[in-house]
Parts: structure tokens; sequence; C-alpha cells
């Protein structure tokens, strides 16, 4: 079949008009669409995706507006086996990517594409990640054959019309273009090209493998611009607590996926903490720049939320909760038989007749799980009724506390404070995390995650924790830093912090030691609360638990520096000899100290 030349009423940009040309003969779709990003083309793409059985409409007086997805049972995480960074040197992507000469890369997958959209609509996608007004806000268009990433797409950005009205005529747009093809593993491949801003997906229809402008645009591609440009691309949420006194301090967090971002921005203070309002700016990523002021800024870029469902309730997270009450789209949860969604960890037990997530009836008792472990849920960032209201702010908001954490059931305390920036980039580097189920691979092995982006940072990690170190000049008033842990656990597996909303105890602390206003007891590893810091009152833990989540015990840190010392080795001559520094400092005065 012979394409017809590609047009549009939507833009006479002659570079994207041109590009998807050679797309659309590549991959020969039957129809080409661009999408406009008004509510009428979501309308009809959703009855489309319904017709297709892509979508199931949901009860519309439970869930008004809202639609569960069921992927391909093999296709329900990211797969970092098959991610590559496609640079001109292996160097260039570093020993913690996997790297595949561009040219090799392009040849492989464009024998991927040849056809793969046969029979099919090929949807162009304009979106723009960050606030259409930002400077610095990025355009990228997708192509795609998934009706799915499309609408998923039309939440997670700012989709349409208004990006390609932000392109104009220009070339500098991210170029992504992904097919599910027949979802095989064998043929699934995960590449981006930032040399050429390029990225191209193939194999998969799931969440951070396809939806381009998440993980691959804003992290990815986004890590390596922002060494360039002197700025950061981070994974992480941004917060902001407003005090009883009406003073908003912001606050970002690196903690690894499903780790408690979304929780953690999402979050609702104790009643003791009655006068005190946290509001969402992003849960997911942040770009930060040094603003005129000194001061670090951060805008999220994303548009939505695509959260984690299991673990979700009225009591962990009422906020995800309201926010997904509506105009939600739903991944591998499980059916109600009266047309809501449930999953494991929501408030009330398993109703009677449940679906399970891959469609088939599951019943109490079964050793299978009704909702995937990674299934997730999609909402409109303003679905949030705690979203701040400089969510969409082109100026961002000043950092003034970043926190990192990781999942760890040993070891590591509720929370510490760097003694400095560069400590503080020792603190990321070498955080550690029980992996999850938000990428395929065997779950809760301890690996190190270095500021949560280890999955996530486009190019050599020693050259990124260099980037790290090199902000301290740029930035006169850098936040301060700190690392966190919710999840210690006691011998008998229960966790010792009842952590979601009673993490504002911790982040009290946090943002009375960036405004300098509270003391801290030095510890050979850093600054930690005293006993009299963190207000404990009516806190649902025994004394001897929250002991237990805050003792610091020397002889596992010396484990835990040793084990850092083999991934620092691992990392290579990229490593800054600044942080194997730190790491053979803080070993050295434990083992004086003879603890
Ligand atoms: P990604 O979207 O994958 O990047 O994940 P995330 O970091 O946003 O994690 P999310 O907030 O969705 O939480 C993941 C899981 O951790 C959920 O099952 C939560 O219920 C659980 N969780 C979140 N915060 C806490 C906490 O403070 N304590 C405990 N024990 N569990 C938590
Ligand atoms: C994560 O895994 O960190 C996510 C989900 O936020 S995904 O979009 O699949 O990357
Ligand atoms: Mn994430």
């Amino acid at each position: 079949m012979d394409m017809p030349a590609i047009e549009t009423h939507l833009t006479k940009n002659p570079h994207l008009l041109g590009w998807v040309e050679e797309m659309a003969k590549l991959c020969q779709p039957d129809r080409v669409h661009f999408c406009d990003g008004s509510e009428g083309e979501r309308r009809r793409l959703i009855e489309q995706a319904v017709a297709a059985g892509v979508l199931l409409p949901l009860d519309p007086k439970k869930r008004p507006g809202c639609y569960l997805h069921r992927s391909n049972p093999g296709d329900v995480a990211r797969v970092e086996h098959l991610t590559f960074i496609c640079t001109s040197s292996k160097e260039e992507a570093g020993p913690t990517n996997n790297w595949m000469d561009p040219r090799e890369a392009y040849t492989k997958l464009r024998g991927l594409f040849d056809g793969s959209m046969k029979g099919r609509t090929m949807f162009v996608v304009p979106y723009v990640m960050g606030p259409v007004d930002a400077p610095h806000a990025k355009v990228g268009i997708e192509i795609t054959d998934s009706v799915y990433v499309a609408l998923n797409m039309g939440i997670m950005t700012r989709m349409g019309k208004q990006a390609l009205d932000k392109l104009g005529d220009r070339d500098d747009f991210n170029r992504g273009l992904h097919s599910v093809r027949d979802c095989s593993p064998e043929r699934r491949y995960i590449c981006h090209f930032p040399e050429d801003n390029a990225i191209w997906s193939v194999g998969s229809g799931y969440g951070g493998n396809a939806l381009l402008g998440k993980k691959c645009l804003s992290l990815r591609i986004g890590s390596y611009l922002a060494r360039k440009e002197g700025w950061l691309a981070e994974h992480m949420l941004i917060l902001e607590a407003e005090s009883p006194e009406g003073q908003r301090t912001y606050v970002a967090a690196a903690f690894p996926s499903a780790c408690g971002k979304t929780n953690f921005a999402m979050m609702i203070p104790p009643k003791r903490f009655g006068g005190w309002k946290i509001r969402t700016v992003g849960d997911d990523i942040a770009w930060m720049r040094v603003g005129a002021d000194g001061r670090l800024w951060a805008v999220n870029p994303e548009n939505g939320y695509f959260g984690v469902a299991p673990g979700t309730n009225f009591k962990s997270n009422p906020n995800a909760m309201k926010t997904i009450g509506r105009d939600s789209l739903f991944t591998n949860v499980a059916l109600t038989p009266d047309g809501d969604v449930w999953w494991e960890g929501m408030d009330d037990p398993a109703p009677e007749g449940l679906i399970d997530w891959q469609g088939r009836p599951w019943s109490k008792g079964s050793s299978e799980k009704a909702a995937h472990p990674n299934s997730r849920f999609t909402a409109p960032i303003t679905n949030n009724p705690a979203v701040s209201r400089h969510w969409d702010d082109p100026e961002g908001v000043p950092i003034s506390a970043i926190i990192f954490g990781g999942r760890r059931s040993t070891t590591v305390p509720l929370v510490l404070q760097s003694f400095n920036w560069a400590h503080g980039v020792f603190m990321g580097a070498t955080m550690g995390s029980e992996t999850t189920a938000a990428a395929a691979g065997k779950v809760g092995v301890v690996r190190r995650d270095p500021m949560a982006m280890l999955p996530f940072c486009g190019y050599d990690m020693g050259s990124y924790l260099q980037h790290w170190l090199r902000m301290q000049a740029a930035i006169p008033f850098p936040p301060k830093i700190f690392l966190v842990n919710w999840f210690r656990k006691a011998a008998d597996g229960r966790f010792l912090w009842p952590g979601y909303g009673d993490n504002m105890r911790v982040l009290k602390w946090v943002i009375d030691r960036a405004h300098g206003r509270v003391g801290a007891l030095e510890t050979l590893l850093g600054w930690a609360p005293k006993p009299e810091h963190l207000d404990l009152q009516d806190l649902d833990a025994s004394a001897d638990d929250v002991r237990a989540a805050t003792r610091i015990d020397y002889g596992e840190w010396e484990a835990e520096l040793e084990s850092t010392g083999e991934f620092f080795t691992s990392l290579g001559p990229t490593l800054p000899r600044t942080l194997h520094l730190w790491r053979e400092m803080l070993l050295s005065r434990i083992e004086e100290a003879g603890r």
C-alpha cells in the first residue's frame, strides 16, 4: 500500500511532517492520526479502545470516567535488561547501563518496526514535559500504535495542539517511536539515543517502557542534557509543606520505584500536626535548576500520576483514593462484580466474585494475587485535592531539603542529615534498596541504587555523581540533604515505623533543620534527631520499636560500607575520588572509635 503524503491541519512543521512520513513508510500503518488533545478526541479514542476490548468501562456511578486495562500478562513492568543507552562509545553509557552501538540499534530495531503497524492506526502524539510556558519545558512527539499509550500520554503529559504550537517550525523535538508489535519479550527493546534526542521502543505497551515522555525522556535523555547544561533531572517527588504559621517549604525526595514517593507527596499529617498542610507538586520526577536568587528551583515535568495501586487505601493515602475516584485508567487491578476496582491492601476485604488482573475468577484464599503487585492507576494531576497551586508554575518551587531513601529492612536508621553537600551526595550515591515489582526480576534483594536513578540515568554513573558534586559550586544556597528509611523491620518481619502520614514527624525535623531552628545529635554517620526532637505523641508504635527504627548499629555499618566499596569499584574510574575518600573516612572513624 502506498502511504498518502502526511498532512494535518495542526502543523506545517516540515521537520515533523517529514519524520512522520518516514516512520509511516517504515511501520506501514493503515491510518495516521495526529492527536490534537481535545476532549472530543479523548472521548472518541476511549470509544475505540472500548470497542477493541483494550479498555473495560467501570461502573459510571462508582468510578465515573474510569476504565480498566489488562495488559499482556508477560508485559507488566519495566524491563531493565532490555533497556539500552545507545551512545557513540560504551564508556558514555557506563557500567550500570546496557549499551548498544547506535548503528546496530537502529538496524536491529528498524527490522522490528518494519511493517509493525500493518492493519493498525499510527497515533502521532505531540506533548510537552514541564509547564508549557516554562523556558526549559521540552517538546516530544511520540509515534505509537497503542491507543492505550495515546490515552495515557493524554493524562501524563500536556498533550496535543499546545505542544505543536510551542514547537512551531523548530526541529528540536524528541523523536519517539513506539510499537507494541507482537508484545514478545524476545523482540522487546527500549533504546535511547541521547545524541539524536530520540527514543525507539518496541515490544512492550507498559508504563515506563511505552510512555516515552516519562522515564525515557524526562529522566534518561533529561539527565544526559542536565549534565551538559548544568541542571538536575531526578527521580524525585516534590512536596509543599505549609506550617501552621503559613510558611511554605519545598522538599524533593528520591526513593526507588515502589518505595513511597507518591505516598509521601500526598501525605496527610496526623492529628497532632493539625496545623500542617502537605501539598503535591509532583510524585515521580523533578527537573531542578539554579534560580536567579541562588536557590535550587524544581518543576514537575508531568501532568498526572502513574501510581502503584496495591497498598493504596483511605487510611494510607486518602488523597490518592480521591484522585482516582474519576477520569482514571487502571492497569492490571482486579475487577469487582459491581464494576469497581480492587487490589491487595485496599480498605475492604476482597468481595465475592472478584475477577483477577488476568480476567480469571478469583476466590479468597487463592495463593495468587488478585491485582498484579505492579498494577497501576493513571490519573490527572489536578484530581488530587491536595495539589499545590504551584504544580504548573513555570518558575517551579525553591527546594530547601533533598531526601534520599530506600527500602531497607535492616541497618539504615529512620533519618540522618548529611554533614555537608558532598557527604549528602555520598549518602545518595550509596543508597541501597530492596528490589520491588516495578521492574521485572527478583523482588526483595538489596541493590545499590544511587539517587534512585540506577535504572534511569542516561549516561555513565560515575560522571553523574561527579556532576552532583560539581553542582555545589553552582548553587549559592543549596538544599540540605537527608537520608531516610521507612521500611526497617523487626525480627518478626513487621515494620518498626508506622510510615505514611506519620512520616510527617520526620519531615517536621527535616524542615526545621533546613531552616536551622532545631538541634541534632552528631553521630559518626551524620546528624540525627535527639529523642526530644521527634514529636511522637499519639504515635501507634511502641517506644522500643521507635528506638529500634532509629538505632545505628556500627557493626552493621561496617558491613554496609564494605559492600559500598564493592559497588564503588564496579563503577570504575569515573567515580569521583571524593566519594571513595568519604567511604574510607567513615569506615576509619567507626573502626577507630572501636564501635
Ligand atoms: P513508583 O511510582 O514506582 O516510582 O513508586 P513510588 O515511589 O511512588 O511508591 P508508592 O508511593 O506508590 O509506594 C509503593 C508501595 O510502598 C505501596 O505499596 C505503598 O503502600 C508502600 N509505602 C509507601 N509509603 C510507605 C511507608 O511509609 N511505609 C510503608 N511500610 N510502606 C509504604
Ligand atoms: C517506576 O517504576 O519508577 C515508575 C513506573 O514510576 S514506570 O512508569 O513504569 O517507570
Ligand atoms: Mn517512578
